[in-house]
């Protein structure tokens, strides 16, 4: 069973023609700026399972070799993130413009050799040597930015586990991890000159199984990891509302000048900043200190700032705080995102992008303060609840006690993957969109493998809606891929819910 998921823009398989064979004669041949450190991402992994020396050298390739090349003119259309890979009996040739692109096309590479050889107690080399099928792909992505967003507030997760998130959303072409640092629960991210938000504002997490945070150095080393595989680590400080750990770690920041008390219940929008000209001083130096410390830590472009679900603060209030939020954002050089509702300040520094949550029929004021946005000089993330909000519950009687269902119920596979992201806000189209991204909020998940078992495999679907052309989707040969891909999460160690519909092997 072969497939690529996302499905490529065009992809040929030659069933008549010989394969490659990768051997213990094999090489890489990398050539162009960058190629060799691709290489050596790729052939790490390769080495630990088949026990082959997988050598990244120069030169010429021989019909034994994977050449990677990084040059002009390579990728289609010269597409950033696009890559050609030619397979066959004379050997693998993956061409890109950019290391970027060479990254992505490795990831295709994966996907066409057997899952058995990502086995981590890898099984011995098959008679022959593994196998890539005579094969050309030619790949570019239909949107910029496209993201996996990870709640570490209401649960915390370890590094070690979003090291293994990073590797599996790459598989998928997936180029952003947004992580939600902060919220009521728990204050996730280590700031120096606020020490007590990972004091008291980490000890908690909902149902209370002690908290934990991330010092700057465990920050330092996910961006790291996740650099080496082409991923952007988007930052999330949740303000005004979703700031109740805040709050309780200091008193200055409430309008009453009492710390509240910590919590670890799954309400929401019972918390706010003060915006009161007496809490200016803390607010406003709160602010300041935060988003620098966290942009310092951050090389990716976005600073993420929340601004959701307000509820507990006046519309008036609101609009001040959105204002001088996504000021202090834009103060360090970073390009703020908000939720939509930061739409309703009419002040957001320039480009400030706002990501869409509600429904695919948008609901109340959404459409509204999402075009605000974008009328204002801003792109939208494309996050609808009821079809990307990967935390909803599966639609079926063996999806066990994990998940939400107030967004439209529970969330099928056909309903991840069947709709378009342009055609959801009117006045939002394909060039006003930045991309699309799949949430899990983690209120009902506590572990990496309850995390992945929501998200896998519908996260393959929303990987499909953000990187395929719309004209090459197609339904049933995605729960074909969806098949092919069940094989490497099996030998990955990846859980995932075997949803009705998919022909798993
Ligand atoms: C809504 S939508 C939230 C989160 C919850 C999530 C649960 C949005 C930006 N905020 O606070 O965790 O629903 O599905």
């Amino acid at each position: 069973m072969t497939g690529i998921v996302p499905a490529p823009t065009s992809f040929e398989l030659r069933g008549e023609d010989a394969p490659f064979r990768l051997t213990e004669d094999s090489r890489i041949v990398a050539r162009g700026g960058g190629a060799a450190a691709v290489a050596e991402t790729f052939a790490a992994r390769a080495r630990a399972t088949t026990g082959f020396a997988l050598p990244v050298v120069g030169g010429e390739p021989a019909a034994s070799d994977l050449a990677f090349v990084i040059a002009g003119g390579e990728a289609p259309g010269g597409a950033t993130e696009g890559y050609t890979l030619e397979a066959g009996a004379g050997g693998v040739r993956l061409g890109a413009d950019t290391a970027e692109g060479l990254f992505r096309g490795t990831q295709s590479l994966r996907q066409l050799l057997p899952a058995e050889i990502e086995r981590a107690d890898a099984p011995s080399t098959p008679a022959g040597g593994w196998t890539v099928p005579a094969a050309s792909v030619a790949d570019a992505p239909r949107f910029a930015y496209r993201g996996v967003m990870l709640d570490v507030a209401r649960h915390f997760f370890p590094v070690e586990d979003v090291l293994d998130l990073v590797d599996h959303i790459a598989l998928l072409k997936f180029n952003v991890l947004h992580l939600h640092l902060t919220d009521d629960q728990g204050w996730r991210l280590e700031i120096e000159s606020w020490p007590e938000l990972t004091g008291t504002g980490a000890s908690t997490s909902v149902g209370g199984d002690g908290g934990g945070f991330y010092t700057r150095d465990d920050y330092r080393r996910i961006v790291a990891y996740a650099t080496e595989r082409f991923v952007t680590i988007v930052p999330e400080i949740d303000l005004p509302g979703h700031t109740n750990a805040a709050l309780s770690a200091y008193p200055e920041l409430n309008c009453d000048g009492v710390a509240r008390a910590p919590y670890e219940g799954t309400e929401v929008a019972f918390s706010s900043l003060c915006a009161s000209p007496e809490r200016a001083q803390a607010t406003d130096r709160f602010l300041a200190d935060v988003t620098r410390e966290v942009a310092d830590l951050t090389p990716g472009p976005w600073l993420h700032l929340g601004g959701d679900e307000s509820l507990a603060t006046s519309p008036a209030d609101y609009r001040d705080l959105a204002r001088r939020i996504a000021a202090a954002g834009a103060a360090t050089g970073k390009t703020v995102i908000g939720w939509h509702e930061l739409g309703a300040s009419p002040e957001l520094p320039p480009g400030t992008v706002g990501q869409y949550w509600s429904f695919v029929e948008p609901a109340a004021d959404a459409a509204e303060l999402t075009r605000s946005i974008v009328d204002q000089g801003g792109k939208i993330i494309m996050s609808p609840a009821d079809v990307a909000y990967l935390d909803m519950q599966y639609a079926d009687d063996r999806q066990g006690p994990l998940g939400l269902d107030w967004a439209k119920g529970p969330t099928t596979i056909d309903e991840a993957y069947l709709w378009d992201p342009a055609a959801i806000v009117p006045g939002v189209g394909e060039h006003e969109i930045l991309g699309v991204e799949a949430p899990v909020w983690t209120e009902t998940l506590g572990t990496m493998p309850e995390v992945e078992f929501m998200l896998f495999p519908r996260v393959a679907a929303i990987a499909e809606v953000a990187w395929s052309p719309a004209e090459r989707r197609d339904f049933d040969g995605f729960l074909d891929r969806v098949a092919a891909l069940g094989r490497h999460l099996d030998a990955l160690g990846v859980e995932y819910h075997p949803v009705r519909g998919v022909p798993w092997a």
